[in-house]
């Protein structure tokens, strides 16, 4: 009798292109039926809905790209249940949780992303998909580094498109914001063991490249609120546009101005701000740390904060403009 002849698989995961290329790439490497669970950017605490499932032993657990320090309680909870649970993730962790039936592979460094740790795992296996994620998380001279035999250089910039086009479609304050659920776009993207096919095949992915391209031109309108030769602070209205684009706006100001910290401020329909914000690329440290100041958290490269009063908005501008960017 097989082992596992009882356990279910679920698969839970962030809904950008990281999370999902992550669980992407280990499903084709064990393809066998599974649940998935995934959500918005912002929908962090994804453990929690395992609850309803009533997970017992012999189940298995795929987690990616979701803060263990945020899904703590709940992952311990998984584990006493008898789950297995294998854990790939970048996101600040104070204590990285050790038990028999928990495999993880954590590493909390701005190289690295949950789909490039997915990658090392499988040994390079799916590494077209591992390209996606990568080139999603804003990664993208990691991901350029990363040798693909018979990848063009032409099919490698469609590859760093469509991730940023998953990426993009995960931000917003509900699915009514976005083009796609994340849950609903995977079951698409998981027809296609290459990418490259999908985009031949399918015309969503030029729908999100073009919708995202369109979003980024509205934001472009917005000068900065503030700024200096270190740092600048943008603004933006509270809209389904500005919902989408806050991180991807974030993302493209990094790589457009790398000697420089950015963060995007958008305002809230329930009052304050949420906060996207990003260090400087060449020197990538620091963005974790300033936003667990305001309550946020995030990586050392890129972090965010879900709620800044609006009494909070100088303060915050006087902290990130002397913000010791690279030391810490
Ligand atoms: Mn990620």
């Amino acid at each position: 009798m097989k082992a596992d002849v009882a356990g279910r698989r679920f698969d839970v995961c962030n809904g950008d292109a990281d999370g999902l290329c992550a669980v992407l790439q280990w499903r084709l490497h064990e393809p066998v039926p599974s649940t998935l669970i995934t959500g918005l950017k912002r929908d962090i605490e994804l453990l929690d809905r395992l609850e309803t499932f009533g997970v017992r032993q012999g189940d298995e657990v795929l987690v990616c790209d979701i803060s263990m320090q945020r899904n703590r309680v709940a992952l311990r909870r998984l584990l006493e249940q008898g789950a297995r649970v294998r854990y790939f993730d970048h996101h600040e962790v104070r204590e990285v949780l050790l038990h028999p039936r928990l495999e993880t592979h954590i590493k909390f460094d701005p190289r690295y992303c949950s789909s490039l740790l997915m990658d090392a795992a499988l040994g390079g296996e799916w590494r077209r998909w591992a390209l996606v994620g990568i080139y999603g998380d804003n990664l993208t001279e990691v991901a350029d580094a990363l040798p693909c035999p018979g990848l063009s250089a032409h099919d490698r910039h469609r590859l760093r498109q469509m991730g940023e086009a998953i990426n993009y479609n995960a931000y917003g304050d509900d699915e009514g914001d976005v083009w796609v659920a994340p849950a609903r776009l995977y079951p698409t993207l998981a027809r296609y063991r290459d990418p490259i096919d999908l985009l031949h095949q399918e015309t969503l992915l030029d729908d999100l490249i073009a919708a995202r391209r369109a979003d980024l031109k509205e934001a472009a309108l917005c000068t900065p609120f503030w700024n200096d030769a270190r740092a600048s602070v943008t603004l933006l209205p509270d809209a389904p546009w500005s919902r989408r684009v806050i991180g991807c706006l974030a993302n493209q100001l990094a790589r457009a101005q790398p000697h420089m910290a950015h963060a995007v401020l958008k305002q809230r329909s329930q009052g304050g701000y949420v906060a996207s914000v990003r260090a400087p690329l060449a020197s990538p440290y620091g963005a974790h740390s300033l936003c667990h100041r305001f309550s946020g958290s995030g990586r050392a490269a890129a972090a965010g904060i879900d709620l800044l009063p609006f009494q909070e908005l100088q303060r915050f501008v006087g902290e990130f403009s002397v913000h010791p960017w690279g030391a810490c």
